[in-house]
This record gives C-alpha cells, sequence and structure tokens, in this order.
C-alpha cells in the first residue's frame, strides 16, 4: 500500500506572514511530494511495503538510505504540517507542567528548543520528544533522521518539529535562520501538541 501525500490541514497562505505561501506551496507541492514518491519507490515490492510508516522507522535498517532519507521525509514533513496552523489553540495543563518539569518554564523551553533549531549545523530537524513516562526531551537531528528511529541522539516520540533546511526558510529569510525560528512559535498549533502528548 502506497503513502499518499496528505493536504495541507489549511490554505498555503494560512501562516502569513510568518510563513510565505509561496515557501508553503513548494515545501508541500515539491519537497514532500517527493520524498513521498522516493519512499514508495523504495519500499515497492520489499518486506516494508505493508507496514505503517512508524513501524518502517522505528525498526528501520540505517544502512538503507533510500528509505532513511525519504521515509524520514515524508513523516517529518506530515508532523511539520499538522503541529502548525493559522490558531495557536490552547496547550493542556498536562502538556503546560511536563514542559515546566522539564524545563523550568514555557520561556526557557523555547530557549532550549530555539537554540537546537538554531545550532543543527547544515540540515535537520529540531524537536521536541515525549517518553513513555510524560517527560520531555529537546533535541535535534541531521538531515531527514527523527527520533522514532534507532540510534539516532534523542528519543522518544517527537510531537513539535521544525524544519531548518534552508528550502524551508530561504525565500522569506535567506540565511536568517534565527528569525524563522522566531516566527515559527507564532504559528505553532499547541492544541495539536497537546493532543500527541497525550497520546503518547
Ligand atoms: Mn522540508
Amino acid at each position: 500500500m502506497a503513502f499518499e501525500l496528505p493536504s495541507l490541514p489549511y490554505a498555503a497562505d494560512a501562516l502569513e506572514p510568518h510563513i510565505d505561501t509561496r515557501t508553503m506551496e513548494i515545501h508541500h507541492g515539491k519537497h514532500h511530494s517527493g520524498y513521498t514518491a522516493k519512499l514508495n519507490a523504495a519500499i515497492a515490492d520489499t518486506d516494508l511495503a505493508n507496514k505503517g510508516i512508524e513501524d518502517i522507522l522505528g525498526t528501520l535498517d540505517m544502512s538503507n538510505a533510500a528509505v532513511r532519507n525519504n521515509g524520514g521525509g515524508y513523516y517529518n514533513h506530515c508532523l511539520f504540517w499538522e503541529v502548525m496552523g493559522p490558531d495557536a489553540g490552547e496547550m493542556s495543563s498536562g502538556l503546560s507542567a511536563a514542559i515546566d518539569a522539564a524545563f523550568g518554564s514555557f520561556e526557557e523551553f523555547k530557549d532550549a528548543f530555539s537554540n537546537a533549531a538554531a545550532t543543527q549545523f547544515g540540515s535537520g530537524w529540531a524537536w521536541l520528544c515525549v517518553h513513555a513516562d510524560g517527560s520531555l526531551e529537546v533535541c535535534a537531528t541531521a538531515n531527514q533522521d527523527n527520533p522514532l528511529m534507532p540510534g539516532v541522539s534523542c528519543e522518544g516520540k517527537p510531537i513539535l518539529g521544525l524544519d531548518v533546511w534552508e528550502h524551508a526558510y530561504y525565500l522569506n529569510y535567506q540565511n536568517r535562520r534565527p528569525d524563522y525560528i522566531t516566527a515559527f512559535f507564532n504559528v505553532v498549533n499547541w492544541s495539536e501538541v497537546s493532543k500527541r502528548y497525550a497520546n503518547r
């Protein structure tokens, strides 16, 4: 069963001015679409073809570059679109308490996450991950790796992710990755992140 490119859960211009329409259109319609097609080609006629994406990534042979790069790219962008939105929603008390416990305060969490995103050298992602016991961790991964994959530096299930590949921000922000990171916090959908925290 082939994976399908999901529709954006909002209009391409819904995150303006923080993330511009053209970037959203190319990022979703070209980049995410490309990862999806290449993932399908990589798993066709293999024993991965009937597995779910979390299962594929969680048991991945990391030397399988095609599935690592494109399966990661498929999953990471599916999460990315969903944890953003034109409405910030509301953070659950459970997630809020877990953030305070792990980082001290929301502002300190924001600093830790922003720092992980800013200091990821080259292409990659910053993540907020939840462990089975509900505790939280911030980390970053290179390229299209993510915390579901075996042996990746951080563990747990990602509930918030930020794409820091240049294709995610270059049209609007050029080399100003820190400005893009600051802008991202204006479009996080905390209801969705809270739901993912609860469904860990
Ligand atoms: Mn991307």
